[in-house]
């Protein structure tokens, strides 16, 4: 979909114009970024159907707008983007990508101190300039070097909710091909990283030749980086590289096998077999000369003394030594319990966003938008809390299939205080209280705040246990250890928010919770119709985490799930 590249260019046009100080201009572009962001439509359907009429009902589309989103679907650019782009020092919309540096302060580092690219930042911040800055502290200075240095780390990598949208629609139309047998995603896509280097994508055909001819002419594909007799490299949309490999039919197994990785775990499973007399490659398991197993995977962890690995399992942290329990599976899930409205930031009302979980087959959500002091993001008084509890009691005097619950998203102050009063946190039924400012704490600091925050008896779910934003912001520090000692002997339970840019809990931390016999939640903090799909994304962290629905709070029915908290 182009929707993500058009938004993420709205939202720089948005910066641009911030930084050159004008007005309103800027508001609009964000506007229009978000909505065109949660949108379900691709607005290339939209634009080929209904025209500019039809892009014009998108809201926060204006004419205006709506003539810059043809022109990017016709041409692929947008002129008025390209201008601001080159009106800007070189490297400076580099700049805009690091937190913690918005677009205000970026303008008085561009003034005062001279600085037009990272490289210009990084310099000053090692002579310790940006001290100076009215604005800017040491620990500020600390933090943006932190976040260069992500960036820098992060440039390879895309977010697995971003690449794996485009791979499954790669995967649909290799799969619809007449000479293709078998199509599946390998690869860190396949075990669900949360970040994923490329694509890998394997076939078995009856015809080489005319898979890889068709596959390098298929709309998604950008530019052909190499092309041959039995494999493929090309850039699809949103610049992420793709890998495709065909394969001979009794070969998919063990070719499949070794491609889906991970390297460690397939070299741990190489040494195994070599201990057990076999010798495993990407044409197979074999004995001598002879090959004891290549069709299915299956067939080879089988005959090596293994049952089936899950993909989310092959990371070599043990799947090999220990006995591996029966992970959650992707349907087991019964609620979302972390949803916002357009009553705070979300984009769509109470109703839309029960229907639409009510047709992905949930029994349950929460709604649990921000609380007071989270006035960016127009967080509810308590009079307006009041109110949306009252709201959500008559909606489920009308709806049926489908139980609304009122929460709340309470933010944690700084003196690990809840947002709200004990009365009204009472008449919630769901609590989730989680770190939205004040991010820069000693450990000892954070770690007690938290702690004090879990200690309100109105309270049930720490969400984003760790605060940090993939290839943005690092977490902020705690004392995991302390936390999970906590939750565990007061059944207060951790989230695993399934936002493409947070999966936070993450997979190693999600293990090291359970082994702590800490309870968790899946769910998908969304703030639109179209990201209650991303659960599927904090599951497979979860399963990468060994979790067992045992583990995960929200796979019981909602009369069970109501007494857990
Ligand atoms: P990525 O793309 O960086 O997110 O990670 P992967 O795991 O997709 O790695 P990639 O694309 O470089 O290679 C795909 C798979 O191929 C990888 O998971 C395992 C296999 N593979 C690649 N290089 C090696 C190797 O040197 N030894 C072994 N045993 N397997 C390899
Ligand atoms: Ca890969
Ligand atoms: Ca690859």
């Amino acid at each position: 979909m182009l929707n993500l590249e058009i938004s993420r260019i709205f939202y720089e046009i948005a910066d641009i114009l911030e930084i050159k100080e004008v007005e309103w201009k800027p508001r609009a572009y964000r506007n229009a970024a978000r909505s065109i962001e949660s949108l379900t439509k691709d607005v290339k359907e939209i634009y080929k159907n209904e025209g500019l009429k039809g892009l014009q009902e998108i809201p926060g589309i204006g004419e205006a707008l709506a003539l810059k989103i043809e022109e990017y679907i016709k041409t692929g650019k947008i002129h008025e983007y390209e201008k601001l782009k080159s009106s800007m020092p070189k490297g400076f919309s580099e700049l805009m990508n690091i937190s913690g540096l918005g677009p205000k302060k970026i303008r008085k580092l561009y003034k005062e101190l001279d600085i037009k690219n990272v490289s210009d930042l990084q310099k000053a911040i090692q002579k310790r300039k940006l001290e100076n800055i009215y604005g800017f502290g040491e620990k500020t200075e600390e933090n943006i070097f932190k976040s260069i240095e992500l960036l820098k780390e992060s440039k390879k990598r895309f977010l697995l909710g971003i690449a794996y949208p485009i791979a499954t629609l790669v995967k649909e139309k290799l799969q619809k091909l007449k000479e293709v047998n078998q199509v599946e995603i390998a690869g860190s896509l396949r075990r669900m990283q949360e970040t994923i280097g490329d694509v890998d994508i394997l076939v078995t055909s009856t015809n080489h030749k005319k898979v890889i001819e068709t596959f390098v002419k298929f709309p998604e594909v950008r530019r052909i980086l190499a092309k041959g007799e039995t494999r493929a490299s090309v850039i699809l949309e949103e610049d992420i590289q793709c890998d495709l490999r065909v394969v001979n039919k009794n070969q998919f197994g063990s070719a499949l096998q070794y491609f889906t990785g991970s390297k460690d775990h397939s070299i741990a499973l190489r040494k195994i077999a070599i201990k057990k007399g076999y010798k495993l490659s990407e044409y197979g398991l074999f004995k001598g000369k002879k090959v004891v197993a290549s069709r299915t995977e299956k067939e080879i962890y089988n005959k090596l003394g293994f049952p089936y690995i899950e993909p989310e399992l092959r990371e070599n942290r043990g799947e090999l030594i220990k006995k591996i329990p029966n992970i959650i599976s992707y349907n087991e899930i019964k609620g979302d319990l972390h949803i916002h409205t357009k009553a705070t930031d979300g984009t769509a009302s109470i109703l839309e966003m029960a229907n639409a979980a009510k047709s992905l087959g949930h029994e349950y959500i929460a709604i649990t938008d921000h609380s007071k002091s989270s006035a960016i993001v127009n967080g509810l008084s308590e009079s307006q809390l009041l109110k949306q509890i009252e709201e959500i009691k008559n909606l489920n005097k009308k709806i049926k299939g489908i139980k609304i619950l009122s929460g709340s998203e309470v933010n944690i102050l700084k003196n690990g205080d809840l947002d709200y009063s004990d009365n009204i946190l009472k008449k919630l039924d769901v609590v989730l209280i989680g770190i939205h400012n004040g991010f820069k704490m000693s450990k000892q600091d954070m770690t007690k705040r938290i702690l004090n925050a879990l200690d309100n008896e109105n309270a049930n779910i720490l969400v984003h246990p760790t605060g940090r934003l993939l290839n943005q912001r690092a977490p902020y520090e705690v004392d995991l250890n302390k936390i999970f000692k906590f939750c565990s002997d007061k059944n207060k339970i951790l989230e695993i928010d399934s936002s493409l840019d947070r999966l936070d809990l993450n997979d190693i931390n999600i293990k090291r919770a359970i082994e702590n016999r800490v309870k968790l939640v899946i769910d998908t903090d969304s703030h639109s119709v179209k990201s209650l799909n991303n659960i599927k994304y904090g599951i497979a962290q979860a399963r990468r985490g060994w979790c067992t629905s045992k583990d995960i709070v929200n796979t019981l029915p909602l009369k069970e799930f109501l007494k857990k908290i």
